[in-house]
């Protein structure tokens, strides 16, 4: 009988030496903001990111970070952002044009120019549930961004050069794991 198919696999490996970061935080609820930035930092100097490849830059608010984000990608400088926010429900219908325009020009950054912007930006009704996410009970959502902001710059490297839809040859072999059969 026919052995079944083992197909190769690209993964991003979680390590940050030699890459370089930038974390776009919002001042707008620091008092969360703040844990979910030290844990991102936090996972990149575990990851083996250098002092010297960290840049955190400061906007008012999760709805300044979209631009902000765009011109560092523009730079060249980065292997990979991550933008750090924290929006609460309050009485009126902002928090909603907030949360979706802060969502959405962060993807379209992110599509636009090619680098990966991972989206920690928490989206809560009540400042508890933020606080569960920034180091409490859901542990804290700035950790698991900095190590998605390792993954995707790796994986960005293995995958440069590949553009949809076209042979997966393109990808060095170096980056692929394949097992014999
Ligand atoms: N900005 C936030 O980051 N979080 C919020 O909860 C928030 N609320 O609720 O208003 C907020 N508003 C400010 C907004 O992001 C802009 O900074 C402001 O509108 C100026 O453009």
């Amino acid at each position: 009988m026919a052995e079944k198919l083992q197909p190769g696999s690209i993964n991003g490996e979680l390590t940050a030496s030699g890459l370089r970061f930038g974390i776009v935080v919002s001042r707008f609820n620091s008092f969360i903001t703040d844990r979910l930035l030290a844990a991102a930092v936090d996972a990149l100097d575990r990851a083996g990111a250098a002092n010297e490849d960290v840049d955190v830059i400061r906007v008012p608010g999760a709805f300044e970070l979209p631009l902000a984000a765009k011109k560092l990608a523009a730079a060249g400088r980065y292997d990979a952002l991550v933008a750090i926010g924290c929006i609460l429900r309050g009485e009126t219908a902002h928090y909603d044009y907030v949360c979706s325009e802060t969502a959405r020009g962060l993807q379209l950054a992110q599509m636009d120019t090619g680098l990966p912007i991972i989206f920690c930006v928490l989206t809560c009704d009540t400042l508890e549930q933020a606080i569960d996410r920034a180091g409490l009970k859901g542990g804290n959502k700035g950790f698991e961004a900095g190590l998605a902001a390792v993954e995707m710059a790796q994986l960005s490297r293995k995958l440069r050069g590949a553009t949809p839809g076209t042979s997966a040859s393109k990808i060095p072999s170096s980056s692929r794991k394949t097992r014999r059969k």
